[in-house]
C-alpha cells in the first residue's frame, strides 16, 4: 500500500498538463520549499529566495523565467519520485530547515524556530501534538477522570478531540443548541475571519479547501461543524444547558457543576473530576452604559445578536463602535441602507492586505491538495506573515522621541504607511483623515484589517460622527453638542466583556471562593493563562493574558493550552492524583512576568483604551509573549509547579526532596 506522501505525489503527475497549469497559478514561495525539500537543491533557494521580501504571497518579485524553472524542476522531481515509489525524502538537516524557512519569508527566521516549524506543520511526524501515555492505558483508571468542558467552540473542539485520543472520559456542555461558539453567535452581515484562514485552522485538521484566504463566518463554521463530526465529538456534547455555577467539592476532590436548562426546567447537578473552561473572552456581549437606550422604540440589537429579520433596506441605521466588528458589519450593509451613521469613540487602526478580499486561486487550491508539503510550508508563511515576525516592533524603546505617537523607529514606520493608505482611500479629504488617525500608536487596539472601510466613509450615504454621545430617545441618537440623528436601527458594535472572564458563571474553588472573588470584576490572572491556586483540577483555555494582539492565530494558542492540560491529565492518571493545583509562588512569579513584559508592549501604552485592559489599566486579556515564547512555557507540564494529592491525602508537591524546578530560569523565554 502506498503511503499517503506517495499517494499525493501520484495525484500530482497523474496529469502533468493539469499539474503545469495549477503550478502557473500557484504561489512561488511553498513551491519553492517544496523543491527544495524533495531535492535537497539549496543552489535554487540561493537564487529565488531574494526576491521574496516578506511572508505574504504578494510580497514577491520572482522573475517569470526563474518562476518557470521551478515550476519546471518540481514536476521532474515529482516524476522522479513517482517512477520507483520512493518514500519520502528525510526532514532536512536544521541548517537547511533554517534556510529554508528565512527564504520562504524573506526574513531571517532564528533557529530556535525549528522545532515549532517542525511541529506545527508536521513535517517529521503526523501527529506531534498527541499526548501519549507513558504507561499501559489498559492498566490506567481512566474511568475515574471525567471532564467537564464548558463551551463547545473551537476551544471545546480541540480539548475534545485530544481527550477523546487518550481515551479519558468527558462531556461538553453547550449553552447553544448546536456547535461553534462565538462562530455561531456572530452572524452579522461581512462576519470573516481576520487571521489567514490556512493558519487559522487546526494543524490536525488542516483545511485545503477555503476558498478565501480570510473566510467568511459560514465557511469557518462549517469547518468546526465538520471536525466535530470527523473526530466523532458532537455526541459527547448536551447542548441547551447553561452552566451557572460549579463548586469544588474537597473532601471527594471533584466539581460539582449546576446547570440550567436554557429552554427551561430545573437546574442540574452534575459532578466530575476536571473542569475545563472553553468559553473564550469574546463570549458576552458589552451593551454600554447610555442614557435611554432601554427607551428606543426601533431595532435595536448587537453585532454578536444580529436579529436579521429587521429589514435594513432604506432604513436609517445608527451602528456604535469602530471595532472588528463594526470594521467587517458597516462596510457591508452601507450600501443598502438609506443613511448610515457611524458612532466612533476612538478611532482604529486598520491595514490593507490585498488577499483580504481574495478567493484562493484554483491552482494554490490544486497544490494544497496534491503536492505534498505545499500547505506546510505555507502555514509557516502565515504563521510569520502575520505574528512573530515583527513583535520586536511592539516594544518601546524607551529613548524615542515621539513616544505618544508610535513606540520606536519600525513601529512609526508602520504608522506613516497605514496613514498612506488612508489617505489615499479618503481621495484628498483631509477633514475625515484628521478624524479616523487614531492618536495613539499601531497595535495600541487590536490591529483591523480594512474592509473597504474608509472607502465607506466617502459614500454620500454614509456619516461618520466622532462626538460623544449625549442621550438616546425612542427614535434618535442625541450628540453632547445637541445633534440629533433620527435613526430606525441602532446596532451595538460595541464588543465583550473580555475582562470580565468566564462571566457570568460562578466558580467556588478550594473554602468556597470563587473567581470573581478573587479576581474582583475585571483582573483575571492565572498561570500560563490556565490555571489558578485554590482552584484544583480547573484549566481554562483562552484564560487571562492569552489574547494575540501582535497577530497570530488563537488556535495555535489553543492547541499550547490543550497539551499543558492533557499532560497534567496524564499527570494525575498515572500518579493516581485525585487533586492537582498549581502553586501559589509558581502563579505568583508568572503573572509578575505578564505584568513586566506587558508594561513595554504596545498594548500598555497610556494613551490607548481597549478590551486588552481592565479599568485599571491592567493588561488582563492579552499576551505579552511570542507565539515561539507561549510554545516554549506550556510545552512540558511541570509537576513539581503543583501541589498534588492521591485520594485521602495531603496536598503535596510532588517529588519534595527532589530540587524544585527554578521557575524564574523556565520563564526565561526570551
Ligand atoms: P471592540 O473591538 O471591543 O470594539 C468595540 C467598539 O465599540 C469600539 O470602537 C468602542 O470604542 C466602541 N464602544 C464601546 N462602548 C461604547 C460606548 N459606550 N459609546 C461609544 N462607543 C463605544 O469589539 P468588536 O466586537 O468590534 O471586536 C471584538 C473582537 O472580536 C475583535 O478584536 C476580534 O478579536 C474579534 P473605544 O475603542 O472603546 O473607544
Amino acid at each position: 500500500m502506498s503511503s499517503p506522501f506517495q499517494e499525493q505525489v501520484q495525484r500530482a503527475v497523474r496529469d502533468e498538463a493539469a499539474l503545469r497549469a495549477a503550478l502557473a497559478e500557484a504561489d512561488i514561495a511553498p513551491m519553492l520549499m517544496v523543491l527544495v525539500q524533495l531535492t535537497g537543491d539549496l543552489a535554487i533557494l540561493d537564487e529565488v529566495a531574494p526576491h521574496i521580501h516578506g511572508a505574504w504571497s504578494f510580497l514577491e518579485s520572482v522573475p517569470e523565467p526563474l518562476k518557470q524553472k521551478v515550476r519546471d524542476r518540481l514536476v521532474e522531481a515529482l516524476q522522479d519520485y513517482a517512477v520507483d515509489d520512493r518514500p519520502p525524502p528525510p526532514l532536512p538537516p536544521a541548517a537547511t530547515l533554517q534556510r529554508m524557512m528565512s527564504g520562504g519569508v524573506g526574513q531571517t527566521v532564528p533557529e530556535e524556530y525549528i522545532p515549532v516549524l517542525v511541529e506545527e506543520t508536521r513535517l517529521a511526524e503526523e501527529d506531534p501534538r498527541a499526548v501519549r501515555w507513558r504507561r499501559d492505558p489498559a492498566r490506567l483508571p481512566l474511568g475515574e477522570m471525567q471532564v467537564v468542558i464548558i463551551g463547545a467552540g473551537f476551544a471545546g473542539l480541540g480539548m475534545a478531540v485530544r481527550l477523546k485520543q487518550m481515551g479519558i472520559p468527558f462531556t461538553i456542555l453547550e449553552k447553544n443548541p448546536t456547535v461553534g461558539g462565538t462562530w455561531l453567535e456572530n452572524q452579522y452581515p461581512g462576519c470573516a475571519v481576520d487571521t489567514p484562514n490556512h493558519f487559522f485552522s487546526y494543524s490536525f485538521a488542516p483545511n485545503n479547501a477555503w476558498t478565501r484566504h480570510f473566510s467568511q463566518r459560514p465557511e469557518i463554521h462549517r469547518y468546526i461543524e465538520e471536525c466535530y463530526d470527523r473526530y466523532d465529538i458532537r455526541r459527547h456534547v448536551r447542548f441547551g444547558v447553561e452552566v451557572t455555577r460549579a463548586a469544588y467539592d474537597e473532601a471527594a476532590s471533584r466539581w460539582q457543576v449546576s446547570l440550567r436548562p436554557v429552554a427551561g426546567g430545573a437546574e442540574e447537578a452534575l459532578s466530575c473530576r476536571v473542569l475545563v473552561s472553553a468559553v473564550g473572552q469574546l463570549n458576552r456581549p458589552a451593551i454600554p452604559a447610555i442614557p435611554g437606550l432601554d427607551d428606543f422604540e426601533g431595532s435595536l440589537f448587537h453585532t454578536a445578536r444580529w436579529d436579521a429579520s429587521v429589514p435594513l433596506a432604506g432604513k436609517r441605521v445608527a451602528m456604535i463602535g469602530t471595532g472588528a466588528s463594526a470594521m467587517q458589519a458597516a462596510p457591508s450593509i452601507a450600501p443598502e441602507v438609506d443613511r448610515l451613521v457611524v458612532f466612533q469613540r476612538t478611532p482604529h487602526w486598520a491595514v490593507h492586505n490585498p488577499n483580504y478580499h481574495k478567493t484562493v486561486s484554483a491552482g494554490n487550491l490544486w497544490c494544497l491538495e496534491n503536492i505534498p508539503y505545499f500547505g506546510q510550508w505555507l502555514r509557516f508563511q502565515l504563521f510569520w506573515a502575520g505574528s512573530d515576525g515583527f513583535h520586536a516592533s511592539l516594544q518601546v524603546d524607551p529613548g524615542w522621541t515621539q513616544p505618544d505617537l508610535s513606540l520606536n523607529e519600525a513601529n512609526h514606520r508602520m504608522r506613516e504607511m497605514l496613514i498612506e493608505h488612508v489617505r489615499k482611500e479618503l481621495d484628498g479629504d483631509e477633514d475625515l483623515l484628521a478624524k479616523v488617525i487614531p492618536g495613539y500608536p499601531p497595535y495600541g487596539k487590536r490591529m483591523l484589517r480594512d474592509n473597504h472601510w474608509y472607502r465607506m466613509l466617502k459614500r454620500p450615504n454614509v456619516t461618520l460622527e466622532t462626538g460623544p454621545i449625549e442621550r438616546i430617545t425612542p427614535g434618535s441618537i442625541v450628540m453632547r453638542d445637541g445633534t440629533e440623528h433620527v435613526v430606525d436601527v441602532i446596532i451595538l458594535a460595541t464588543g465583550f466583556q473580555a475582562s470580565k472572564m468566564l462571566t457570568p458563571m460562578e466558580i467556588a474553588g478550594r473554602g468556597g471562593r470563587t473567581l470573581r472573588d478573587v479576581w474582583g470584576d475585571d483582573d483575571p490572572r492565572a498561570y500560563l493563562g490556565m490555571t489558578a491556586p485554590g482552584f484544583p483540577n480547573f484549566f481554562m483555555i483562552y484564560g487571562p493574558n492569552t489574547n494575540l494582539a501582535h497577530g497570530g492565530s488563537i488556535l495555535f494558542h489553543h492547541e499550547c493550552q490543550v497539551r499543558y492540560i492533557c499532560q497534567a491529565l496524564r499527570e494525575m492518571v498515572e500518579q493516581g492524583y485525585a487533586s492537582l493545583e498549581v502553586r501559589p509562588e509558581v502563579h505568583d512569579a508568572y503573572n509578575h512576568l505578564v505584568d513586566e513584559t506587558c508594561r513595554r508592549m504596545v498594548w500598555s501604552h497610556p494613551g490607548v483604551t481597549s478590551w486588552y485592559k481592565n479599568k485599571n489599566n491592567r493588561v488582563t486579556v492579552t499576551s505579552p509573549w511570542r507565539l515561539l515564547d507561549y510554545w516554549k512555557l506550556t510545552q512540558h507540564f511541570v509537576p513539581e509547579e503543583f501541589r498534588a494529592a492521591r485520594p485521602g491525602e495531603a496536598m503535596q508537591v510532588p517529588g519534595q526532596g527532589r530540587a524544585a524546578v527554578d521557575s524564574a530560569e523556565r520563564l526565561t523565554v526570551s
